[in-house]
């Protein structure tokens, strides 16, 4: 006779113990598989004074992937309210779109302001 392999992970619940081993039954334990997901975070671009209404579009549109309607909106709203999220990212990614937004304005001479903080 075949014997019957019974499959669990570390977390199931072992209702039975005092029961003992089950004869003909095998077990495997395997551990639990952890689906943390990894965090996100955001990166705001700030208002200032100085930086011409038409480069923030533009940075909208080159590293955002806005489209021209939407980049003038989004410029608009950190234009009045002093901040808007313009992408959600993993850490990587908003790092190197904060890098790139700063570096692109301060070779243009603009002192536009972009960070990121965790969602
Ligand atoms: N306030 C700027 C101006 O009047 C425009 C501006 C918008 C600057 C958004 C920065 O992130 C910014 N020229």
């Amino acid at each position: 006779m075949s014997r019957m392999t019974l499959y669990q992970t570390t977390m199931s619940n072992d209702d039975h113990p005092e029961d003992g081993p089950k004869d003909g039954v095998d077990v495997l334990t395997r551990p639990a598989e952890k689906t943390k997901k990894p965090p996100l975070y955001k990166v705001l671009l700030l208002n200032d004074d100085y930086t011409p209404m038409e480069f923030v579009v533009h940075i909208l549109e080159r590293f955002f992937g806005k489209n021209g309607d939407a980049a003038h909106d989004i410029m608009l709203t950190v234009h009045m309210k002093g901040m808007a999220v313009v992408g959600v990212y993993s850490h990587e990614i908003a790092e190197t779109k904060v890098t790139q937004v700063m570096d692109y304005a301060h070779r243009n001479q603009h002192p536009l302001q972009c960070t990121m903080e965790k969602e």
